[in-house]
């Protein structure tokens, strides 16, 4: 295996602003993002989702192996195939599947087994993890990996002014057979993205306050 040549870093350019500032204003930016479940079929330009996807190829990786794969759709016939094979697993998973805790943690979110988002948003990104690599070489760390790739995705649909969801139906094999993926490749999550329906309503959430998400061992603490 040939190593990788080292060549000057370039460093993000230092905010004028100042770091606190700055990154103030992207928090409060990042707070904004809404999983939102009420799709407009407003159309997206496939150069967005191409933008969409190198956004998310940029996120570390195990060793560099980039174990992802992204399966852009915006074919009719297949996402009203994907939405059929999800809404036959979520009708099981609503009527039984799932345990009685579990629906009663979803309950004051509202879902159901019906996911018209799946034909309503012009694209669905269907995330694949590659457990290995094709030719049976490992992959490290392959769900943290995709996991921080979704954040970046998530994030970047959110710049474009676009929405999503992270859609899990549960089981996921039915998109390795519908999308023809190979046996390497395990369905990791579906995003629908598009613009809001109008009037679209999402859950009123809180979200953690600091003090609950963070411990801090500091510098000169007595
Ligand atoms: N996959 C189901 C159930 C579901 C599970 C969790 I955890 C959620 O946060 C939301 C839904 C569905 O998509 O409806």
């Amino acid at each position: 295996m040939e190593s990788f040549s080292h060549i000057p870093f370039q460093a993000p350019p230092r905010p004028e602003e100042g770091p606190l500032e700055a990154v103030r204003d992207f928090r409060q930016w990042l707070d904004k993002r809404r999983s939102l479940r009420f799709f407009s079929s407003e159309p997206v330009e496939r150069a967005v989702i191409e933008e969409l996807i190198l956004a998310a190829g940029t996120a570390p990786s195990g060793a560099h192996k980039q174990p992802w794969t992204f399966v852009a759709v915006s074919d009719p016939h297949l996402k009203t195939r994907i939405r059929e094979a999800a809404e036959t697993e979520e009708r099981a998973f609503y009527a039984g599947r799932a345990s009685e805790s579990w629906l009663r943690d979803l309950a004051p979110l509202g879902t159901d087994w019906q996911k018209p988002f799946l034909e309503d948003a012009p694209w669905l990104i269907v995330v694949f993890r590659q457990a290995h690599a094709p030719d049976g070489s490992k992959h490290y760390y392959t769900q943290e990996s995709v996991g921080m790739a979704c954040g970046l995705l998530i994030a970047a649909i959110h710049k474009a002014g676009l929405v999503t969801l992270t859609h899990t139906p549960s089981p996921m094999q039915f998109l390795s057979e519908v999308l023809g993926r190979p046996a390497n490749e395990k369905p990791y999550v579906l995003l629908p993205i598009g613009y809001p329906a109008p009037q679209a309503t999402v859950p009123d959430l809180v979200r953690k306050p600091l003090d609950e998400l963070a411990v801090f061992f500091e510098a000169g603490a007595q």
